[in-house]
């Protein structure tokens, strides 16, 4: 009797869990569906980008000698889930068990684990904590700091480490990673692909059958597939890497990658395995292409972030994406799906989201993510935002970096304070503010900066909860040193602000 292997759209890595423990008697299932096109509104550049990436590792499967049963989107007999695909390809191959590897989704654990067939599904083992792993590291700690994670990870793996020392005699490099916006950038960003017959054959199947999703389907140049992935990486690392550190938190108007590697959605699909990147960004440290601070900061973000994230992510269960810790109801303004706004700022940061299915981190996070916390916006729906618009957005990643680091809607287990700022941290940071129609030094009156009312009226909505912190005291003194009629005009003003907000009128 034939067995079934399950493969998703984000499992395209040849030694996948699933097929580690296959045989080539069994019969491989990949489909394209209505179900997972559409749990959010994804922006059509990532939809193409995940088919495109399924048909290219289909072929490969075959090429290796695998038989593989692949489902396109316009398939007449698509039965529209994965379950519902499992049962056709059952039937059809008198199979009555399916291997398959853990989703990156609850939602997806509970679809397999419901589905009336035989499901085993593995550990995915393409991440270096296990959830066993993350379990023991967080049992019995009070707080679960990312930086304790990652040290562990970096003793574990041995990056960057001289015996039981980290390199360079630091663990962490942060202090020389916090440089503005720099006037010129010498990387023009990341490597461009032309689409071949398969991503056309995409492209055209996701223009005709999403074409209202938000998001630019064109032009489109991700890399499909692990050989085009593997020169992105190291067209970043000869020409970005070494500049990473410096400007890993700088924002520009007219640049949107500045010294990103725009690589997550190659690993998120396993296109690219964390050790092989981390690997090569170590050897170009080794070979003094690049200094400590940009290569610790990198490899920081891969073995520490990433991997942290998801161990909360599952660690967390099903529940954590309900998480709404500072009761926030207001929905999502539609400046967030390209409606009219006079925050330069946030209509760059949309722009460009629209066009790549991309922002940077700090993007994400000081700007969109700052907006809605101190706009007092809905986690859920802010949530869902996230995991619809960006091409590496699946749920294990994007719902611990937005419920928790950046809507605090966790209630704090991820940070241990808000991700808040006023206009001033924007404008430090990045080139937004010139020519902005606001003026970030107003803070109150005709012309004053969103951000600066919002983020002080943000603190003291939210007082009880956060005036205690210790990280927060200076805020809190900062506010309470401020005039008292002061403090009136920005509490009201920022009333009016968000009923301006939710009239739907331009902010
Ligand atoms: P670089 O800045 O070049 O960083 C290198 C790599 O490090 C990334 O490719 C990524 O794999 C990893 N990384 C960096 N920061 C993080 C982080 N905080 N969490 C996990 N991995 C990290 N990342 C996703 O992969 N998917 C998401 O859906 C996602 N949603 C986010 C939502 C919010 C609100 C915020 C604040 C951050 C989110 N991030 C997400 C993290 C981060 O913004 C992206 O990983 C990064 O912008 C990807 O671009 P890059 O490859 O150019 O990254
Ligand atoms: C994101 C995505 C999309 C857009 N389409 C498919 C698909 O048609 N078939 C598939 O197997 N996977 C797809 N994916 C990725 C899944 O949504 C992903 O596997 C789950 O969210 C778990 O991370
Ligand atoms: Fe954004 Fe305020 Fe600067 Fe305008 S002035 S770009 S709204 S931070």
């Amino acid at each position: 009797m034939k067995r079934l292997i399950l493969i998703l759209g984000d499992q395209l890595s040849p030694d996948i869990a699933a097929l580690q423990q296959a045989t080539k008697d069994d019969m491989i299932v990949m489909a394209e569906v209505g179900d997972e096109t559409t749990y959010v509104a994804h922006h059509p550049k990532k939809i193409a980008f995940v088919l495109a990436a399924m048909r290219k590792f289909a072929a490969r499967l075959r090429d290796d000698g695998w038989q593989v049963a692949y489902t396109r989107l316009d398939d007449p007999d698509n039965a529209g889930s994965i379950c519902g695909e499992l049962l056709r390809r059952a039937e059809e191959h008198g199979a009555q068990e399916v291997l398959a590897t853990e989703p990156g989704e609850w939602r997806l654990i509970d679809a397999l684990a419901h589905c009336p067939l035989k499901v085993t599904q593995l550990p995915d083992d393409r991440f270096l904590a296990s959830h066993e792993d993350f379990e023991h590291w967080a049992e019995g700690r009070k707080q679960l700091r990312m930086e304790y994670f990652y040290r562990d990870m970096r003793r574990r793996t041995g990056l960057l480490m001289e015996g039981d020392e980290p390199a360079g005699g630091q663990w962490n490099f942060d202090h020389d990673n916090r440089k503005p916006a720099p006037k010129d950038i010498a990387f023009s960003g990341p490597m461009q692909f032309t689409p071949d017959d398969t991503v056309h054959e995409v492209l055209d199947l996701v223009a005709q059958r999403f074409p209202d999703n938000f998001g630019d389907l064109n032009p489109f140049w991700f890399a499909t597939d692990t050989t085009q992935a593997r020169r992105a990486l190291t067209h970043f690392i000869t020409h970005a890497l070494p500049r990473f550190g410096d400007f890993q938190d700088a924002m520009l108007a007219d640049n949107r990658f500045l010294y990103h590697a725009g690589i997550s959605m190659y690993l998120n699909t396993g296109l690219l395995h964390w050790r092989e990147v981390c690997e090569a960004v170590q050897q170009a440290w080794r070979d003094g292409q690049v200094p400590i601070n940009a290569a610790e900061g990198f490899i920081r973000q891969i073995i520490g972030w990433r991997e942290y994230m998801r161990g909360i992510y599952f660690l967390q269960g099903p529940e954590y994406t309900q998480g709404n810790a500072l009761n926030h109801s207001r929905d999502l303004p539609a400046l967030y799906w390209g409606g009219k706004t006079r925050m330069r700022c946030m209509a760059k940061a949309v722009e460009q989201t629209r066009a790549e299915a991309y922002a940077h981190h700090i993007q994400r996070l000081m700007v969109t993510g700052n907006f809605a916390l101190i706009a007092g916006i809905d986690p859920g729906q802010v949530h869902d935002w996230y995991l619809a618009v960006y091409a590496d957005a699946f749920e294990w990643v994007e719902a611990p970096n937005t419920i928790g680091m950046s809507q605090f809607a966790d209630g704090g287990i991820i940070g241990s304070k808000p991700y808040v700022s006023s206009g001033n941290y924007i404008s430090k940071m990045s080139d937004y503010c010139k020519g902005c129609a606001y003026d970030v030094k107003a803070r109150t009156g005709e012309g004053a900066c969103p951000f600066n009312l919002l983020y002080w009226d943000f603190l003291n909505r939210h007082r009880d909860r956060f005036a205690r912190n210790p990280r927060m005291a200076n805020m809190y003194r900062t506010w309470d040193r401020m005039e008292e009629s002061h403090r009136k005009t920005v509490i009201n003003e920022a009333a009016a602000l968000l009923d301006r907000l939710d009239d739907g009128q331009v902010v």
